[in-house]
């Protein structure tokens, strides 16, 4: 049974982890998968967005600790650095990703969902951190990830107290979802978010997505200049000429990435 399933669905890609047995835990192997899957999409012009979710009760309930437990030092280390790889291969694709997130989202399983783009949540899906009370870190890149989401105060208070499993509401509060709805709307609200991310320009999309990601972080003048540097080269291409040509034609514009 293979651990990553993949459907095209339109422009979308849906990413099912496929492990329902083992609440999909993110093995080295499976971790390293969807990283390959995800830079090789990188390209491919008919794919806007890419989904991820989970097979069964889980979205992820984190790093496969049976494999972990088995490990080596030097394993559990390559075993961390292939779910932070896989974090970093979503916050660079140039392509919108959507979580729809449906049961336990937890340690590395959380971190997978913070590293997408949006969240949409499926009623009654539990968020936490449990190797806070492994005795472990938050490896995965969610002392970085989670601050800059929601305020360091409030990933203190999730990080540190017995209060580090919340539900959909909270997370809502906290503004870690864009929506919490019915389990078995889940799929379709994330499609028609990809759906609605048709209309916008792919190569406009790959730049705001750089500058957000990248420029919240730096001081004024360096954002605004990465800004300058992300936009300027968007006015040479042919969208950009087609964008205002649909305008005013009155149409859906016809991106060709170029
Ligand atoms: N790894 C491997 N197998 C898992 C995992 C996991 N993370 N989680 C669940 N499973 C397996 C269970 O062992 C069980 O298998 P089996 O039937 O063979 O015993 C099966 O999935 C179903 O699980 P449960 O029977 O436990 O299901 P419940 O509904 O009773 O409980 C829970 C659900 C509460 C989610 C429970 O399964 C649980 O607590 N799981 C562990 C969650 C966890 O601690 N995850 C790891 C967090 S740490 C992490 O992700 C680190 C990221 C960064 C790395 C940096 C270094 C730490």
């Amino acid at each position: 049974m293979t651990s990553l399933l993949l459907e095209q669905k339109q422009s979308a890609i849906v990413l099912t982890l496929n492990r329902p047995d083992a609440l999909n835990a993110l093995s080295r192997e499976l971790a390293e998968t969807m990283s390959e899957t995800i830079r090789s999409l990188a390209s491919r012009a008919d794919v806007r967005s890419i989904i991820i979710t989970g097979q069964g009760k889980a979205f992820c309930a984190g790093i496969d600790l049976k494999e972990r437990r088995q490990l080596p030092p030097e394993g559990k280390w390559e075993q961390s650095r292939a779910l932070w790889r896989l974090c970093e291969t979503i916050i660079a694709s140039p392509k919108a990703v959507i979580a729809a997130i449906n049961g336990w989202t937890l340690g590395g399983g959380f971190e997978l969902a913070l590293a997408c783009d949006l969240r949409y949540a499926a009623e009654g899906a539990q968020f936490g951190w449990p190797e806070m009370t492994l005795g472990a870190y938050p490896g995965g890149g969610a002392a970085i990830m989670l601050p800059r989401l929601i305020g360091s105060a409030r990933a203190k208070e999730l990080f540190f107290t017995a209060r580090n499993r919340i539900g959909c509401d909270k997370a809502l509060a906290y503004g870690l979802l864009q929506d919490a709805v019915p389990q078995d709307e889940l799929m379709a609200v994330a499609l028609q978010c990809a759906h609605d991310i048709e209309s916008t320009s792919p190569l406009g999309l790959a730049a705001v997505k750089e500058s957000v990601n990248r420029g919240a972080d730096l001081p004024w003048d360096e954002a605004v200049a990465l800004d300058q540097a992300l936009r300027r080269p968007l006015e040479g291409t042919s969208d950009y000429e087609e964008g205002i040509r649909a305008h005013f034609e009155k149409r859906r514009p016809i991106w060709t990435g170029k």
